[in-house]
């Protein structure tokens, strides 16, 4: 986002280019029912490079949003026919958080109580009319960062930090609505753990930073074998717990078992020794009344597959 010149520098320069590019990926939709408003500040978004949709009212704009998520902000004019702004925003709300969607109310009334009026019903931000150019950039730019944080954010707590698989708080969250797709009978849901073997042993031996190599080539080699519909997460120390979509009954057996090789192959090379790791697969293949009763069947199937002696797979 860019703002205003300042001293060029080549960073600098960098820096704007690099911007500019952002800007290129962002899109902001202007609510207005009077064109030439409309396009003025179009215009004005279109010389920072930003990519612009229009709405000429409140149903149309809601449309617009329904159908198109890309869209990070909302430029809404007060005084429409069908719709005032304040309606609107209400009405926005109820479908977009402001933690994934910012919207600017902008009216030439010069009121106060209208400000408050849009912050009260969930507006980010109020922008008078006429405005300079300069605050106008400044509050667009502003609450595009403020979302840009939230996402990063976001992000980062639904990551685990040393793989960089997502963690156990996001595949709880996000697995429930699967779930709940697969209780539809929309998509049949196949749920594994795998669990490193012997891995205190490991650590004890070879010391935690090896095991935390191990942990890391498991996540990769995981990864590797995703499908693009499935989930991965690590869910504890060593434990890692996978959701496929779709599979076949008869191709789980081979997946998995194929996964449980790949995995037996990792080495890492730490103090001069090479060092390997296996994992037991623990699966159940079909339906469950929520995600922890689900996990909590293919943890039986992971306890039968320790018993019969590691290194292997049970469905
Ligand atoms: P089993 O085959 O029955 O699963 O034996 P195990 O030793 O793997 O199981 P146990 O639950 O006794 O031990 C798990 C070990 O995993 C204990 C802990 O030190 C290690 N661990 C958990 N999280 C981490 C981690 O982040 N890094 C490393 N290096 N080790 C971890
Ligand atoms: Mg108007
Ligand atoms: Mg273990
Ligand atoms: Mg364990």
């Amino acid at each position: 986002y860019v703002l205003k010149d300042t001293p060029s520098s080549l960073d600098h320069l960098l820096s704007l280019v690099e911007q500019l590019h952002r800007n290129r990926t962002t899109k902001i939709m202007v609510v207005d029912d009077s064109r030439t408003a409309r396009h003025y500040l179009r215009d004005l978004l279109r010389s920072y490079h930003f990519q612009v949709v229009e709405a000429a009212n409140g149903n149309e704009a809601l449309d617009r949003l329904k159908t198109d998520t890309s869209i990070r902000l909302v430029l809404m004019d007060y005084h429409m026919p069908d719709m005032d702004g304040i309606e609107m925003t209400r009405r926005i709300r109820a479908q977009h958080p402001p933690d994934r969607l910012a919207l600017i109310g902008v009216s030439s009334v010069g009121s106060h109580t209208l400000s408050a009026q849009f912050i009260k019903h969930g507006a980010n931000d109020f922008l008078n009319k006429p405005f300079l150019r300069e605050e106008f950039f400044c509050r667009v730019v502003q609450n595009l960062r403020m979302l840009d944080l939230l996402d990063h954010l976001r992000e980062s707590a639904s990551r685990d930090f040393l793989t960089g698989l997502h963690n156990r708080r996001f595949f709880y969250e996000s697995g429930a609505s699967l779930m709940a797709t697969a209780k539809r009978g929309q998509i049949s849901l196949t749920a594994a753990i795998v669990d490193v073997d012997f891995f205190k042993q490991t650590n004890d031996t070879y010391g935690h930073e090896a095991g935390d190599l191990i942990l890391r080539k498991v996540a990769e080699c995981l990864t590797r074998h995703l499908r693009e519909s499935d989930m991965v997460a690590r869910i504890g120390g060593e434990e890692f717990a996978l959701l496929t979509v779709n599979m076949a009954p008869d191709s789980a057996s081979d997946y998995f078992e194929e996964l449980r090789q790949a995995i037996s192959e990792i080495r890492i090379v730490h103090g001069g020794k090479s060092i390997g790791a296996t994992v037991s697969i623990g699966v159940h293949i079909g339906s469950a009344d929520n995600l922890p009763a689900l996990i909590d069947l293919a943890d039986q199937s992971l306890y039968k597959a320790k018993a019969a002696g590691r290194n292997t797979v049970h469905l």
